[in-house]
């Protein structure tokens, strides 16, 4: 007999950067780790995943975070990102969403609350006026100035960095990073990560481009393309993350020093870091933003409809 879930949902943004907490009505993962659960939700559930994020119900600019029991008992909750092609390890943005949701439903208060991810755990603190600091996973720099051969580009020189997904980090390119130049900066991005992946780095899924800040204060713009094509309206907490990781190996950021990351969009996150390992070039990055809650919904998952499972991206 064909059935009808019911999905209970709450949708916020942080810096224009759309995340779509489940709150019921995700499958049975069993009682594993929250990695554990990935593993099963992308062997047997991953229809779910599109089916909250795709289209017709979702976009390809969404990021869903699926509440999940923590294996790690000191944990307020577990969290599993993902989005229109796949799953991620961690999401700065989308951690301050689910905060600022749990706050929301009154699940959480003012303070620090531990949060397991499928990378390790994070620790978000909701300050009282509402702005959340997520501090992430160990974080670092794999590559310095690695050089690609980009096809209808050129060369290209770039980091590779860890902070909870895998980055490819440029500083040094000729583009405009405005609103109007998305189409050309997605063209641009796509084209490295497909040589990042191919010449000896097929783990990158993220790809951010640099250049000076506009709004004062700011000591940076990015533009970063995320695994779907998308692009992050956000400045991208695990990019800014990763940005943070490889200041930090340059020494061109001290311990506890700010920097104020600004995204295509002008929303803007700040971030520090401490050394967790100096001699592996290994941080402990924070980043701090806003969310706001903008709806609370509950998805239909009717089986006879022919899109039930979501508009699935062929691999972009
Ligand atoms: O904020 O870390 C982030 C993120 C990753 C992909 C989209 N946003």
């Amino acid at each position: 007999m064909p059935t009808t879930k019911r999905v209970q949902v709450i949708d916020s943004h942080t810096g224009g950067e759309p995340t779509r907490v489940v709150i019921a009505g995700g499958p049975d993962l069993g009682e594993g780790t929250v990695a554990d659960r990935l593993k099963i939700l992308r062997e047997c559930h991953d229809g779910f995943r599109s089916a909250v994020v795709n289209e017709p119900r979702g976009s390809d600019v969404l990021v869903g975070a699926l509440l999940c029991e923590p294996a790690d008992k000191s944990c307020v909750a577990g969290v599993i990102f993902f989005n229109n092609v796949g799953y991620l390890g961690m999401c700065g943005h989308g951690t301050i969403g689910l905060v600022v949701t749990l706050a929301h439903l009154g699940k959480i208060k003012p303070g620090d609350h531990r949060i397991e991810t499928p990378v390790g755990v994070v620790t978000a603190t909701l300050h009282p006026a509402g702005e959340v600091s997520v501090t992430n996973v160990p974080s670092y720099r794999r590559v310095k100035a690695a050089r690609l051969d980009v096809p209808e580009i050129g060369a290209v020189t770039g980091d590779v960095a860890w902070s909870g997904n895998w980055f490819f980090l440029v500083g040094d390119h000729d583009q405009k990073l405005d609103l109007g130049n998305v189409e050309r900066l997605t063209d641009y991005t796509w084209r490295i990560r497909q040589a990042a992946n191919r010449q000896g780095f097929p783990e990158v899924d993220h790809v951010e481009l640099f250049a000076p800040g506009r709004q004062a204060g700011a000591n940076a713009r990015n533009f970063v393309l995320c695994p779907g094509k998308a692009y992050d309206r956000s400045p991208c907490g695990t990019g800014t993350s990763a940005k943070l990781a490889c200041l930090a190996a340059d020494e061109k950021l001290r311990e506890g020093e700010t920097w104020v990351q600004e995204s295509i969009i002008g929303s803007v996150f700040t971030g520090q870091f401490r050394w967790l390992a100096r001699g592996q070039g290994t941080v402990i990055p924070t980043i701090t933003g806003t969310a706001f809650v903008n709806a609370e919904t509950t998805l239909l998952l009717d089986e006879c409809d022919p899109f039930c499972w979501g508009i699935r991206c062929p691999d972009p």
